[in-house]
This record gives C-alpha cells, sequence and structure tokens, in this order.
C-alpha cells in the first residue's frame, strides 16, 4: 500500500512556510501563532482531492493519474530561537 509521500516546508523565520500551507489547508493556523512565529513542528495530512483541488490550474493542462492517498506536510519553525 502505497503511503503519502513527505513534504517538508523549511526557510528563514517570516518567509510564509505556514501560510503557504495555511492556503492550501485552508486554515488560519499562522494567525493564531503567537508573533506570528511557529513554535514547534506540525505535521497536517492533506488528501488526494484537496491537493488536486487546490492544484487545479496545473492539471488542467498537465493531466496527471495519482495513486497515492495524499501528501503529509512538515511545518517547521524558522526562528533561530528554536534551532537547539
Ligand atoms: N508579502 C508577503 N507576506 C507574506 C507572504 N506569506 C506570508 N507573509 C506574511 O509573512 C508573515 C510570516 O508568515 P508565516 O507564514 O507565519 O511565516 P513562517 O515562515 O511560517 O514563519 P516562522 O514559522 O516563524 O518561521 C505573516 O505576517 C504573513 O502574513 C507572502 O507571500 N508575501
Ligand atoms: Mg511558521
Amino acid at each position: 500500500m502505497l503511503r503519502q509521500p513527505i513534504v517538508c516546508i523549511l526557510g528563514h523565520v517570516d518567509h510564509g512556510k505556514t501560510s503557504l500551507l495555511d492556503s492550501i489547508r485552508q486554515t488560519r493556523v499562522a494567525a493564531r501563532e503567537v508573533g506570528h512565529i511557529t513554535q514547534h513542528i506540525g505535521a497536517s495530512e492533506i488528501p488526494l482531492d484537496a491537493i488536486q483541488s487546490f492544484c487545479k490550474a496545473v492539471l488542467e493542462k498537465m493531466p496527471l493519474k495519482f495513486t497515492i492517498p495524499g501528501l503529509l506536510f512538515i511545518d517547521t519553525p524558522g526562528h533561530d530561537a528554536l534551532a537547539k
């Protein structure tokens, strides 16, 4: 059985990692974070239909057949204070 490929979101502080995931998940996690700073590593399982819906414009031009159940996103903190 195929499992979700894991996508790890890495980047400098305040570069929009959590906002990008909010856009994909249709959530507002970044807005609830103190100072807009992610405090810990988080995981989000996004089902294939949500990915296909988010990527609709691209997939219309490039029809692909998927066999994975979705993607597992790992959000990480970018602040130096959380590096240790
Ligand atoms: N101009 C602009 N601002 C953005 C964009 N994406 C996010 N922001 C803003 O940048 C700030 C930080 O966004 P986050 O998504 O919390 O950034 P982050 O990389 O997750 O930050 P850390 O988790 O603290 O490392 C917020 O005020 C967002 O509104 C973007 O594409 N353009
Ligand atoms: Mg973040």
